[in-house]
């Protein structure tokens, strides 16, 4: 299977996050998307190439060019600003309660402020998704990352995948949020949507709900949208990833979430995959894009599921087993030492290979992932 990287992620550089008001040591880090890449390539059956320059068009089909604008300026304006952080992280956010009574007139009126930590706010989600200097070099190659693997699968390759770093599936149209800026797999399903002309399916197993990418398609009969993740009344992004946000309009009875309970195991977690994907096979269509996290591992610091790197394999094999053409990106996954393993066992499902868990290919000895 081929694979696409590009070392741009490097320049987001992310140290540190904040988690109610704390400090903590980042879970989105370069050294994840490392740790996948050389898994892959000890495998030996995962040949790597760059992404191509796709320009900006591609990301203004699915985002606000005002998010766009802000993501490009943010940084340089917190320094011009004279922000001493190390990085820009949001703490006021427009929510809707603040302009509870007034008309929607009076809350259309309402500007975008030229302060660096307003403007933070008002593209935001959250408060644990740190914007650098190198953050929009990065988040553009992530996007080429996934439209350059778009286009090896609609050049006729039954599966590609692309080593997304920052992740995407919480940027919704008009925000930034969940360690992600553009909607990486949003931008690559409506490339395909405007290539083919036939529907396409989104397939997210992070182990959070991928908020931004509903709200992309929410009122898309075109573009259906599944999603298995922890149930958002215990979990980010909270406020989304009910079973009865179904979609709207056009888009009636074209999202489908599964939220599912807190130790959720490898059975459990299969058989909710066989409810969604039995939900895809019933809609027509050639190409599948699949969100790909690992933070449903038994040992990610921030999810609470209980897989096995075994069953990351079973997984791969049974979305390929759909028979449609797969563009897999990747989303989050913050346990590192197993990260390598985990995306190498659920590719080679995909790929049709036997699981072989060793040797595994890593950064300790005799190809230990440890
Ligand atoms: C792409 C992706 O996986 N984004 C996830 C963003 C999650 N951000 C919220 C993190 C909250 C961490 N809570 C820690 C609880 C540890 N017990
Ligand atoms: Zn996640």
């Amino acid at each position: 299977m081929r694979v696409v990287y590009s070392p741009d992620h490097l320049a987001h550089d992310v140290v540190t996050e904040t988690v109610m008001g704390a400090a903590i040591p980042a879970n989105e880090v370069a050294e994840r998307a490392e740790r996948i890449r050389a898994a892959l390539e000890a495998d030996g059956g995962f040949p790597i190439e760059p992404p191509t320059e796709h320009g900006t068009d591609p990301i203004l089909a699915v985002h606000d060019p005002g998010l766009l604008r802000f993501v490009e300026e943010a940084w340089r304006e917190a320094r011009t600003q004279a922000i001493a952080r190390p990085n820009l992280t949001a703490d006021t956010f427009p929510t809707f309660r603040m302009f509870e009574g007034m008309s929607p007139e009076a809350v259309a009126a309402i500007a975008e402020t030229r302060s660096a930590g307003g403007r933070a706010g008002w593209w935001g989600l959250d408060t644990a998704n740190p914007l650098l200097a190198g953050t929009y070099a990065a988040a553009r190659a992530a996007v080429d990352v996934a439209l350059t693997t778009a286009d090896l699968v609609l050049g006729g390759e039954r599966a590609a995948y692309g080593l997304c770093r920052p992740p995407g599936h919480h940027a919704a149209r008009s925000m930034i949020g969940g360690y992600c800026f553009f909607n990486n797999a949003a931008i690559a399903a409506e490339a395909v949507v405007r290539a083919t002309g036939q529907r396409v399916a989104i397939l997210d197993v992070d182990f959070h709900h991928g908020n931004g990418t509903q709200q992309i398609f929410w009122r898309r009969g075109d573009v259906l949208y599944v999603s298995l993740h922890g149930d958002p009344e215990r979990q980010f992004p909270y406020f989304l990833g009910r079973v009865n946000e179904t979609g709207e309009g056009e888009g009636s009875g074209a999202n489908l979430n599964i939220p599912l309970p807190a130790g959720t195991g490898d059975e459990a977690y299969l058989a909710a995959l066989d409810r969604g994907l039995a939900a895809i096979a019933e809609t027509p269509g050639d190409i599948v894009v699949v969100s790909l996290g690992f933070d449903t591992y038994g040992h990610d610091p921030i999810g609470d599921f209980a897989l096995t790197t075994a069953v990351y394999h079973e997984c791969g094999q049974r979305v390929a087993a759909l028979g449609r053409r797969l563009v897999i990106l990747q989303e989050g996954g913050y346990y590192r030492p197993a990260l390598g393993a985990n995306a190498r066992a659920w590719l080679r499902g995909a790929d049709g290979r036997p699981y072989e868990p060793r040797p595994a290919a890593g950064f300790g000895p005799n190809g230990s992932d440890r």
